[in-house]
């Protein structure tokens, strides 16, 4: 049922308030205190919640973070633009070689897909703005061609770089990973927020590591390629990263550019893709590339297939079998596995965001599952805030508050 229009009307001015004050002039922090730069896949969600109020600030999003690009194309996590030492690690740790401090790793290329939302929103200034940034979008979207393809499927180099964190997609990967002995340090998650929602220390000793050879290593691609410890091929990347090429073949055309070497890619990612088809549990799932082990779990983004364009007939079942185990879906991790906990962060609780991206590629394969999932996150943000995430069973809101994302996504399209 959809909310009284007072509901709604108070929940939009909240969210456009939210985003107002976790704007730092020029882009936008996730929330306040927690994560206090800018993240990549964050901004380009909160690039779709200005456009509700304000265009010009949307376009301005996304050509902050292309402005952090580095020279071989990788568009970073984390932009540091000013140093804050509420979070941690920050740009000293990561020894960043871009043309602003940065991270040394990308994340979930959502950006060229908002950006066509952008597009559509007001397709005059959606011509202007984007043509000086296109260029940059086809390098970034190259370098994960380049540097991150495993048989067509896209490969994470480090748990952050999913954007799932702690998901335990990856806990086989993580547990073969040896940890340096790192000394003492002190993480400023916690303090932020209480850590039964956070990773475990044994995670970030593992995040950690792979930072510290990142950064020995400058960075460089072609050094580190054969050495990583940690390469996992991830639904997440690879839907995304799919749907991506779409959208940005679809801006090119309407740009008149040659699109031909982007088509290319689609059908390397589309037989990719398959190759994360899991057999026996029937879904797609993420695969150790090192170990070749499956992870053995449905999550969240098993579901991006269908943002990717790609219907599977096993996929609604999965769905509807782990939303019907909570109240609020999509759980990020199934419900029914041992390694699901619904308050720890990407080990089972609920993303707006990726609610988002799950519902519409449902839309435009014409299931009503899409318009359901809509509904019941619009009714979780009403009744629980713009929390950064929600545990599934409750609707409790979860991490940090006042969350940029959330915000977006509710005045984008859940509302
Ligand atoms: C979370 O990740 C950061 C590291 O990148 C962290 O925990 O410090 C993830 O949920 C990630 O997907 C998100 O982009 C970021 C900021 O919201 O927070």
């Amino acid at each position: 049922m959809d909310a009284q229009p007072q509901t709604t009307q108070r929940l939009d001015q909240e969210a456009r308030d939210i985003m107002i004050r976790n704007d730092r002039g020029g882009y936008s922090v996730p929330t306040h205190g927690l994560y206090p730069y800018q993240w990549n896949w964050d901004s380009a969600f909160a690039a779709i919640g200005y456009a509700a109020f304000d265009m010009d600030r949307a376009w301005i999003e996304l050509e902050t973070l292309m402005a952090a690009q580095w020279h071989d194309g990788m568009v970073p996590h984390i932009v540091f633009h000013e140093v804050d030492p509420g979070y941690f690690p920050g740009p000293d740790i990561w020894g960043g070689v871009g043309p602003v401090p940065s991270t040394g790793i990308s994340q979930p290329p959502v950006a060229a897909s908002m950006a066509l939302r952008l597009w559509d929103n007001d397709p005059e200034m959606g011509a202007e703005r984007f043509l000086p940034m296109f260029d940059g979008f086809v390098r970034w979207h190259r370098w994960f061609m380049d540097w991150r393809l495993h048989d067509g499927a896209v490969c994470i180099t480090h748990p952050w770089e999913s954007g799932r964190d702690n998901t335990p997609d990856w806990d086989g990967a993580m547990a073969n990973l040896i940890p340096r002995d790192l000394g003492e340090y002190q993480r400023r998650d916690t303090g932020h927020v209480d850590a039964s929602m956070r990773p475990h220390k044994s995670d970030y000793d593992r995040y950690l590591t792979l930072v510290a050879i990142g950064h020995e290593a400058r960075w460089e691609q072609g050094a580190l390629h054969a050495s990583w410890p940690f390469r996992v091929a991830d639904p997440t990347m690879t839907f995304i990263l799919l749907r991506a090429h779409r959208d940005l073949a679809e801006l090119g055309r309407r740009l008149g550019r040659d699109v031909s070497e982007i088509e290319s890619w689609i059908p390397i990612l589309e037989a990719g893709a398959e190759t994360l088809w899991n057999p026996e549990l029937k879904t797609y799932d993420v695969r150790d590339t090192l170990s070749g082990e499956w992870s053995c779990c449905v999550s969240n983004a098993s579901f991006l297939c269908w943002w990717a364009g790609i219907d599977r007939a096993e996929m609604l079942p999965h769905l509807r079998r782990v939303n019907r185990a909570v109240r609020f879906g999509v759980p990020s991790h199934d419900p029914e596995s041992p390694a699901f906990e619904a308050k720890r962060y990407w080990r089972g609780p609920v993303w707006a965001m990726l609610n988002m991206l799950i519902a519409e590629g449902l839309d435009e394969f014409g299931y009503d599952d899409g318009a359901l999932l809509r509904q019941n996150t619009a009714r979780m943000i009403e009744e629980n805030g713009f929390a950064e995430y929600f545990d599934p069973i409750t609707g409790a809101p979860a991490g940090g508050q006042n969350f940029t994302w959330t915000a977006a996504i509710w005045l984008d399209w859940a509302s």
